[in-house]
């Protein structure tokens, strides 16, 4: 078995917070364990259709997604939250929503200049020429976590080995 938490990953867009939580997913899920991711693609699109990106759409983005990874803890899930969450409230606000040790802060980090390179889907190109307002890292803040659990440098390590490092974490917390 295993202890149920929220493996909450920030970041800039573009930093490879879907990536890691899928490819973290798959390795919990060989491992015979219940786990979820929830990003954009299943939660923007469905519970928060109708959410944009302005300060106070993306505090309710963060605070719905909130509350149902802690259903998905009371359920007895490990689950992969990827959203930027670029306010340090909000984040605060989702941790003291579980129990002292459930909410696992993931921060991808990487430099503006590194995801504008990658640009994986012309978001930076677009935002810089104005078509996108209110872009993160462009015309919008990121404020960077002060004491995530788990620092993962993404233009550094690899994906193998920043989920090599998350499940090493998960096992000496006694999660896995
Ligand atoms: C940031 C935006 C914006 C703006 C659309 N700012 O790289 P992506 O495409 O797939 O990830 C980004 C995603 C961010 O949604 P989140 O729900 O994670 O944001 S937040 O936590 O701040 O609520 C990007 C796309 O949506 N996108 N417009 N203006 N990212």
């Amino acid at each position: 078995g295993h202890r149920s938490a929220i493996l909450w990953f920030t970041g800039l867009s573009g930093a490879g917070k879907s990536t890691l939580a899928n490819a973290l997913e798959q390795q919990l899920f060989k491992q015979g364990k219940n786990s979820y991711v929830l990003d954009g693609d299943n939660v923007r699109h469905g519970l928060n259709k109708g959410l944009g990106f302005s300060d106070e759409d993306r505090k309710e983005n963060i605070r719905r997604i909130g509350e149902v990874a802690k259903l998905f803890v009371d359920a007895g899930t490990l689950v992969c939250t990827a959203f930027i969450s670029p306010f340090k409230e909000d984040r605060n606000r989702v941790r003291e929503l579980v129990e002292d040790g459930e909410f696992i802060e993931v921060y991808v980090r990487c430099s503006l200049e590194a995801c504008e390179e990658r640009d994986p889907k012309g978001l930076y190109k677009k935002a810089r020429a104005g078509e996108i307002p209110e872009f993160t890292g462009i015309s919008s803040p990121y404020e960077e976590p002060d004491a995530p659990e788990i620092i993962i440098d993404s233009d550094k390590k690899s994906v193998e080995q920043s989920v090599e490092m998350i499940l090493a974490y998960l096992k000496e917390k006694k999660i896995l």
